[in-house]
C-alpha cells in the first residue's frame, strides 16, 4: 500500500521520535513509540498502579483501630488518595492500548508485580506513621523526577499525585512525631517502627544500578531521570536527619556522615532478602494478593451494574433513572 504523504516511513517515525526525546518534548498517545518504549511504559505505569491499589491494604488495616476519631477520617482520606492514584495510573496505562481488566488480570495471575514495600505487615499504630513518612517519602523522592519523565499522561498523573503524596508523607511524620514525643512506651513503638520499615524502604527504590535491567534503558528514553541509586542517595540524605530531629535511631551502624561526597554514607543492604520479597516470598505477599483477586471478585456487581447503566444512558435514558 502507498504510504500516505502525511504518515512518516519507518525511520522518518524513529527520528521523529528521538527529535522529541531529544528536544525534551513529551511522548503522546498519538505519537508513534517503539514498541520496548510501549511495553517498558506499560510494565512501569502498571506496576506503579498496582503498588497504590495493594498499598491500601497495610493501613487500610489500622482504619478502625487508629487512636481518635480524628486520625481515623485522616487515615481514611489518605487510604482513599491511593486509590485514586491507582486510577490516576490506570487510566494513563490505557491510553497505551491495554485496558484496565487485562492490567487487573495480569497481575492476579502474578505476571505484573507491585512495590516490595507492600509485602510486609503492620503490627502496630506506629506502622502507620512510619509508611507515610518512609514509604511515602521514598516514594515522593522518586517520584518528583518522574514528573518529568517522557510519556505525557504519566508525567502529569505524577504532579498530582506527588502534591498529595507529599501530605501523606507530612502525616506520617506527625504521627511519629507525636509518638516520640510522647511516652517511653510510644517512642519504643517509634523506634520498632523505624527498624523494621528502614531497609524495606531503601530497597523499594530497586535494585543496586549493577543489578538493574532497565535502568540504562530507562535513562536513554527518558522515562528514568535518576538511576536507582542516585534516589536512594538522595532519600537517605533528606531522611537521617529527620530521624536525628525525632531523636530515633537509624538501624545503620555504618551511617556516617561522608563530609568530602557531601552525603551520608550507608551500609549494605540485603538484596537478597529483597529478591525474595520481589519473587514472591515475602512475609504478606499471598495475602496481599489472595485480598486484591477476592476484592476484584466481590465488585463485580458494581461494574456490571456501571455498565448496565451507561448502557442505559446512551440509549437516552433521563439521567436521573436508575
Ligand atoms: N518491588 O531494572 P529495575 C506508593 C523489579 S506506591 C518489586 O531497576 P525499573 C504508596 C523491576 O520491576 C509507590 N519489584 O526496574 C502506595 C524489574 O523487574 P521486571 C510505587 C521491583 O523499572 C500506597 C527488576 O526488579 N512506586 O508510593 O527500571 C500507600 C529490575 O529493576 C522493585 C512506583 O512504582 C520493587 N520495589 O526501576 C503508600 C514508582 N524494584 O519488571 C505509598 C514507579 C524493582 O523486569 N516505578 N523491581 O520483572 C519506578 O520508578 C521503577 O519501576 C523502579 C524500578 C525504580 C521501582
Amino acid at each position: 500500500m502507498e504510504q500516505s504523504s502525511t504518515v512518516p516511513n519507518g525511520s522518518a517515525r524513529e527520528s521523529h521520535f528521538a527529535a522529541l526525546l531529544s528536544a525534551g518534548e513529551k511522548i503522546e498517545p498519538r505519537d508513534w513509540m517503539p514498541v520496548a518504549y510501549r511495553r517498558t511504559m506499560i510494565r512501569q505505569i502498571a506496576q506503579h498502579a498496582h503498588s497504590e491499589v495493594i498499598g491500601q491494604q497495610p493501613e487500610g488495616n489500622w482504619i478502625t483501630r487508629a487512636p481518635s476519631l480524628a486520625r481515623k477520617a485522616i487515615l481514611v482520606a489518605k487510604v482513599q488518595d491511593e486509590a485514586g492514584h491507582g486510577l490516576y495510573l490506570y487510566s494513563a496505562c490505557e491510553t497505551l492500548g491495554i485496558s484496565r481488566d487485562e492490567l487487573n488480570e495480569l497481575l492476579h495471575q502474578g505476571r505484573q508485580k507491585y512495590s516490595s514495600i507492600f509485602n510486609y505487615p503492620t503490627l502496630s499504630w506506629a506502622d502507620v506513621g512510619a509508611i507515610g513518612w518512609l514509604v511515602d517519602g521514598a516514594a515522593i523522592t522518586n517520584q518528583v523526577t518522574l514528573t518529568r519523565t517522557s510519556y505525557g499522561p504519566y508525567a502529569r498523573a505524577m504532579v498530582r499525585i506527588c502534591k498529595e503524596e507529599s501530605f501523606h508523607q507530612r502525616q506520617g511524620f506527625e504521627i511519629m512525631t507525636t509518638l516520640a514525643q510522647g511516652s517511653e512506651a510510644q517512642r519504643a513503638m517509634a523506634q520498632d517502627a523505624l527498624d523494621r520499615w528502614w531497609w524495606p524502604s531503601l530497597a523499594m527504590l530497586g535494585p543496586p544500578d549493577e543489578q538493574s535491567t532497565h535502568t540504562d534503558q530507562s535513562l536513554q528514553w527518558g522515562i528514568k531521570l535518576e538511576t536507582n541509586d542516585e534516589i536512594r542517595q538522595r532519600f537517605v540524605d533528606q531522611t537521617v536527619p529527620q530521624a536525628h530531629f525525632l531523636g530515633l535511631h537509624v538501624p545503620d551502624e555504618a551511617l556516617a556522615w561522608n563530609e568530602g561526597r557531601g552525603h551520608w554514607d550507608f551500609g549494605d543492604i540485603d538484596w537478597d532478602a529483597f529478591w525474595e520479597v520481589v519473587r514472591g516470598n515475602g512475609p504478606c505477599n499471598h495475602e496481599r494478593l489472595a485480598h486484591k483477586v477476592q476484592a476484584w471478585q466481590d465488585g463485580a456487581w458494581v461494574r456490571e451494574a456501571g455498565l448496565a447503566y451507561a448502557a442505559k444512558q446512551a440509549h437516552g435514558a433521563p439521567r436521573n433513572s436508575a
